[in-house]
Formats: C-alpha cells, sequence, structure tokens
C-alpha cells in the first residue's frame, strides 16, 4: 500500500489585501505535496479560509451585509489566487462548511462530557484584530504583545479548556520528541516562554460574538475562533462523522506549515485539544519565517503590502506563475525571515531562470535543432568530462528527497541547480560548436548533445513540484511524457530519435532598471487612480483652490443641530488599498462600531491611530471610498499648508459622547 502523507497550511482569514507573504506557506506545502505524489505516495493537501469571528462580524456589519456576503468574493478570490499559482490542494475547507461546523460542535460536546471543558467567569485582555485574549502578563506594555495595538477588557460567564492540565504532557513531549515541532528555536520559545511558566486554562467560548459555531450543549454560548479554526485539520477528513474513512487513512497528518506568529496555537493550543479527545498528535508542526518589506513583515495591515508590488495577482500577471512560486522557494532561508524587494526578486529570475536554466534549454534544443535535425541524437561512447555530469544527475534525487525530507525547498532547488551549472560548464568544456565543425567528431557531438537533452530531461522531471509550468514546457519540448514521474530519473531513458522541439525562451531576461521605472510607473497610475475615485465616489475634504479655507455665509443654530457629533475611539485601522491619502478606521461610537474612511493617511500612521479619541460626524450619509464602506467622518483641523491634525476632546470622556 502506498505511504500516505498529509499536509495542512494553516485555514485564512478572508481580509483581501492579499500579498505574497499569504502565498509563501501555500506554495512551500504545494511544493511538499507534489514532491510526495510523483514519489507515489498517497497525498492530501488541505487548505482554506476561516471564517468565523469579531472581525468579520464588524466588516460585514458596516457594510450593512451578512457575513457570507461580505466573505464569498474573498474566499473567491483566494482560490483565483491559488488556481494562479498552480497549487494542487486536495481540499478547500471553509470553517462556514456545515461538515466543519458539525465536528466542532462534536469535539466540544466530547471535551465537555470528558470534563476537560467547564464553566466559569472569564476576564482577560482581548486584542480584536488577532482575535487573541492576553493575561496581564502576556501585555507588552498594557498592548497586544503580537501587534502592538490596544487591548480591551472583557468579562462574561464562558467555558474553559483545562490546557492547564495537559502542561506537563507537553512538556514531556517536547523532551522526547524533537521532530514535533521544528525549527529548533521555536521548541525554546514555546519551552521557556510558555510551557515552564505553567499555563492557564484557555477560554474557549463567547457570549458576544454571534458569527461562529454554537456550541452544542449551550445555545448562548460560540466557539473561540482558534479552537473551530484548529479543528480544520481533522474535520476536513471526517473526523467524529458517519463518513470518517480519509481521517481513518491520513490522519495524523505528516505535517502542518505554519507561520511563527502562529506556532503557540499549533504546538500548545492544538496537541492539548488532541490529548484530551484522545486522538494522535500530528507528526510535525513547522513554523516558517516571514516575508520582510524594509525589515518589517510583510503584512496588510502595514503599509508595507503596497498592493501594486506585492499583490500575487500582479505578480504572476506580470513575471509568471513559475517566477513567483521560483522566488518564494528559493530565496528564503528556510526557517528565517527573508527580506523581500524588487531588485532581489528580478535578481534572482534572471539570474537563475533566464541564465542559467533558459540558456541551458535553448542552448540543448538549438543545437540538436541545427546538428541532427531536431531528433535525440545516438547516445553513444561516453567520455571524459560526461561521468561527472552523469553522476550528479544520477546522485541528485536522492539529494533533493533529502532536502525535501528535511522540509528544505531552497536546498532542494540549490541542488538542481547545481546540476544546470554543471550542464552549463559542460557545454563550455566540450564546445560542441567545435566539434560540429569537424565530421570525424559527429558522432562525439551526438554523445554530448544526447547528454545535455537527457541532463535537461532530468532537470525537468526533479523541477516538476516547483516550477509547474516550464518543467512541463521543457518535457514536451523533448516529446518526453510530462507526467513523468521519478521512475524515469535513470539517466539514458531519453530515447535516441526523440523530437526535440525550439520552445520560446522559458524565462525572457529582464532589465532590471526599466523593470524598477515599470514598477514605480504602477505604483504611482494606482495611487492616482485611487485617488480620482475616492474624489469621484466620496467626499474627501475640498481645500479652497489657492489653499485658503473657504469661508462659508452664516447658518442657523437649527442648521448646525442637524449635524450629529460624537466622541469614537479608533479600534483598528489599516492603508485603503491603492490611496496614498486614505486611513480605513474601525471606531467604536458607545456601543456601536462603524467603519470610517478619511484622507489623513499622509499625517498619522495607521498605528498611531489606534486607541485615538477622535471626534466624528455620525449622520453623514453613507459613502464608499475607494471600495470601502465610509459611515461618518471624523474631523481634523487644517493649517494653511494643508496639514491635518485630529479634532479631539481635550478632556478625557467616553466614546459615545456627544459634541455640541
Ligand atoms: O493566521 N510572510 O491566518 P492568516 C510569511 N487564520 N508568511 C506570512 C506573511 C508574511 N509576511 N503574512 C502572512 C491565520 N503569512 C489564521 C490561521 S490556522 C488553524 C488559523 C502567513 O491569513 C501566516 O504566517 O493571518 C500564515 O501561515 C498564513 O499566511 C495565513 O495567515
Amino acid at each position: 500500500m502506498a505511504k500516505k502523507y498529509y499536509i495542512t497550511t494553516p485555514i485564512y482569514y478572508p481580509s483581501g489585501n492579499w500579498h505574497i507573504g499569504h502565498c509563501y506557506t501555500t506554495v512551500i506545502c504545494d511544493a511538499l505535496a507534489r514532491f510526495h505524489r510523483m514519489k507515489g505516495e498517497d497525498v492530501f493537501f488541505l487548505t482554506g479560509t476561516d471564517e468565523h469571528g469579531q472581525k468579520i462580524e464588524k466588516e460585514a456589519k458596516a457594510r450593512n451585509i451578512t457575513p457570507l456576503a461580505f466573505i464569498d468574493p474573498l474566499v473567491a478570490e483566494l482560490k483565483d489566487m491559488w488556481r494562479l499559482l498552480d497549487i494542487s490542494y486536495d481540499r478547500f475547507i471553509r470553517t462556514t462548511d456545515e461538515d466543519h461546523i458539525a465536528c466542532v460542535q462534536k469535539i466540544y460536546q466530547k471535551l465537555y462530557e470528558s470534563g476537560d471543558i467547564y464553566k466559569a467567569e472569564y476576564m482577560g485582555h482581548y486584542c480584536t484584530p488577532c482575535e487573541s485574549f492576553w493575561t496581564e502578563t502576556q501585555l507588552k506594555n498594557g498592548r497586544c504583545p503580537d501587534c502592538g495595538r490596544e487591548v480591551t477588557v472583557q468579562k462574561e460567564e464562558s467555558y474553559f479548556f483545562r490546557l492547564s492540565k495537559y502542561a506537563p504532557r507537553l512538556l514531556k513531549l517536547y523532551e522526547n520528541d524533537p521532530e514535533f515541532l521544528q525549527p529548533k528555536s521555536r521548541v525554546n520559545e514555546m519551552v521557556n516562554n510558555f510551557l515552564k511558566a505553567g499555563l492557564n486554562d484557555l477560554c474557549v467560548s463567547r457570549t458576544t460574538v454571534k458569527w461562529g459555531v454554537q456550541l452544542p450543549f449551550d445555545q448562548d454560548h460560540y466557539a473561540y475562533v482558534w479552537i473551530d479554526a484548529l479543528s480544520n485539520y481533522i474535520s476536513a477528513l471526517g473526523y467524529a462523522s458517519e463518513n470518517d474513512a480519509l481521517y481513518k487513512k491520513f490522519w495524523p497528518a505528516e505535517l502542518h506549515l505554519v507561520g511563527k506568529e502562529i506556532v503557540r496555537f499549533h504546538a500548545i493550543v492544538w496537541p492539548a485539544i488532541l490529548m484530551a479527545l484522545g486522538e494522535p498528535l500530528p507528526k510535525q508542526v513547522y513554523g516558517h519565517g516571514w516575508l520582510l518589506i524594509g525589515g518589517e513583515k510583510l503584512s496588510k495591515s502595514k503599509e508595507n503590502a503596497r498592493p501594486e508590488l506585492t499583490e500575487p495577482y500582479e505578480l504572476v500577471k506580470r513575471y509568471g506563475t513559475d517566477a513567483v512560486r521560483y522566488y518564494l522557494l528559493r530565496e528564503i532561508p528556510f526557517g528565517s525571515d527573508g527580506e523581500y524587494t524588487t531588485e532581489r526578486f528580478i535578481g534572482r529570475i534572471n539570474a537563475d531562470l533566464a541564465n542559467d536554466l533558459g540558456n541551458l534549454v535553448s542552448r540543448t534544443q538549438a543545437m540538436i535543432a541545427q546538428n541532427f535535425g531536431g531528433k535525440v541524437p545516438p547516445r553513444g561512447e561516453s567520455e571524459e568530462p560526461d561521468g561527472e555530469l552523469i553522476a550528479l544527475c544520477e546522485a541528485l534525487y536522492s539529494k533533493v528527497d533529502a532536502d525535501m525530507g528535511a522540509l528544505n525547498a531552497p536546498a532542494a532547488l540549490a541542488d538542481i541547480f547545481e546540476v544546470i551549472s554543471r550542464a552549463n560548464k559542460y557545454i563550455d568544456e566540450t564546445m560542441p560548436w567545435a566539434l560540429a565543425k569537424d565530421p570525424a567528431k559527429r558522432a562525439r557531438l551526438g554523445t554530448v548533445l544526447y547528454n545535455l537533452a537527457e541532463t535537461v530531461r532530468i532537470v525537468a522531471v526533479m523541477l516538476k513540484p516547483f516550477l509547474t509550468k516550464a518543467s512541463q514546457a521543457i518535457l514536451a519540448s523533448l516529446s518526453f511524457d510530462e507526467n513523468a514521474g521519478f521512475d524515469t530519473l535513470a539517466f539514458g531513458t531519453l530515447r535516441e530519435g526523440a523530437a526535440v522541439e525550439k520552445t520560446a525562451p522559458l524565462f525572457p531576461r529582464m532589465d532590471l532598471k526599466k523593470e524598477l521605472a515599470e514598477v514605480e510607473k504602477i505604483v504611482k497610475k494606482a495611487r492616482k487612480e485611487g485617488e480620482k475615485l475616492a474624489k469621484k465616489e466620496g467626499s474627501l475634504p475640498e481645500q479652497g483652490a489657492d489653499g485658503v479655507p473657504q469661508t462659508k455665509p452664516a447658518i442657523a443654530i437649527d442648521d448646525f443641530a442637524k449635524i450629529e457629533l460624537k466622541v469614537g475611539e479608533v479600534i483598528a485601522c489599516e492603508r485603503v488599498k491603492k490611496s496614498e491619502k486614505l486611513l480605513h478606521e474601525t471606531v467604536k461610537i458607545g456601543e456601536e462600531v462603524r467603519s470610517v474612511v478619511s484622507g489623513i493617511a499622509k499625517f498619522y500612521t495607521p498605528e498611531e491611530m489606534v486607541g485615538k479619541k477622535v471626534v466624528v460626524v455620525t449622520n453623514l450619509k453613507p459613502a464608499t471610498l475607494c471600495g470601502v464602506l465610509s459611515e461618518g467622518m471624523i474631523l481634523c483641523a487644517e493649517d494653511g499648508a494643508g496639514n491635518l491634525s485630529l479634532v479631539s476632546p481635550e478632556r478625557l470622556v467616553e466614546s459615545g459622547a456627544t459634541v455640541r
């Protein structure tokens, strides 16, 4: 029976603003899934979306639509992105899928019945954007230790999971199974920062957030999003359902690949839940590093995610699926962070794909066309330096297999490209163009070109998990089976006489300067469009023609009374995609939460805005600015030079207070 291989990505928050950082986990998982399939293993590759929780509930409310109406287009966008990147998942799970919801309810019921979930009063510090509760000691300067935003104190009757009970077993797990969590540095973090201090029981239900899975034993309570989300790894296989054949076959997973910021949930909470359920643990959780821009995590809520530059759709459109996959798989040292720049991206593609791989393929095709009428010549007798090239080709699979076993795609690609470089050097050493001039050397020329074609074929087979498009094109150009697996790797498999076609250059060389200028143009154009849209759709504050504030006619007090002004507190803030001027604030006004767009991005960063008390015009007709709903206007003072400064109450007042 074939070996099974179950691999998962985290499930994504459907928040839009996708950037290549998001693609990192999934592209690596895809390469691993494809690699294991080619080994003949029975692979199940899972990805999906994490759709419940307060954030979604609020976003939908702010737009006056249902959560699903808000989420569905984003899920479609994500699926489209995975299609563009050739992601070969076996299931795309949504936490709103019926079978998932039923499974989460069964998990809660089981844990409640076994006493691992119990009811008590909860008070904690909640970070809404991160959907995380923190204890007093975990806060950093009173703020969320993950994102630095303000937290709110929340108190309610809740259900708790006895996480504390599992701390000793978790510590043992880390002692006895060094493979469970990788890389090693993350183990130290879990053990020293969390486990050694002992664990608190985890609050696993909410009454305030209704967009979630209702608990089967208490209808007023809804599942905590992280328990809901983590359960996807087994609900997707039919755990605790009538149809649990996939679960029986594929669980435990070989690998949960996740970003380092969510290791805590996967390496502490998730194994404890599984222990409580009496189910086996995944064999490995791997916490990978981040894609950085300017030294900071590329992030949708920070200004560094310039959509025109980092949106996967744009990148694939400009450079192709393989270039984006290659960059992600090759450039970032596995386990560490890696900086993204256009220069590095173009540099990588030019050096490796256009020069090394592209040249090897096109030179081989051209020389076979020129000298052997486009047919693979006979292999003939080997002589030096053929042996070294052949030996490298023959050793390649076991090297790449070891690399992929260690999840090290950059090392696997480095090994494949070592063969490519060796083959290019082989061309320089054997000088086929000189052999072609001497009729007595025709057999030798045939051998050299055979060896090159065969190396190209082997390299193409090995590249299939990584470069999904180019590998197919190369194999097709050699009239070799595009579905070829690793069982075709023996050197000498390529048939004499097989047609070799010349293909268009696989990766045209890019001019970095031109590319940078082009990218700058795209950014400028996108920003201009954003501003135009903002002006057309909404009401950015107009200035007088010369920047001098316009004098308006006097109004009666009744006119002024028509304006409703209230104090609000900004609880979340992000930049508006494609706009230089706009910020999108989530403002809490008393009990109400509103989405507000304001033209202050040049004067305030999103991080600065969070926690600020502002004055909001609350009875302004809603408008859409750059596609984002605005349900009010934040008041600012504007100086003669057009600089804006927020208007705030001078003394501490509650949000919701009236301004008059
Ligand atoms: O965390 N570099 O979802 P998510 C590398 N819903 N990886 C990055 C990245 C960057 N700059 N930015 C994001 C969640 N990612 C939860 C998971 S699982 C039960 C629930 C990665 O949409 C991130 O590390 O915020 C994670 O692996 C994935 O994108 C999804 O992140």
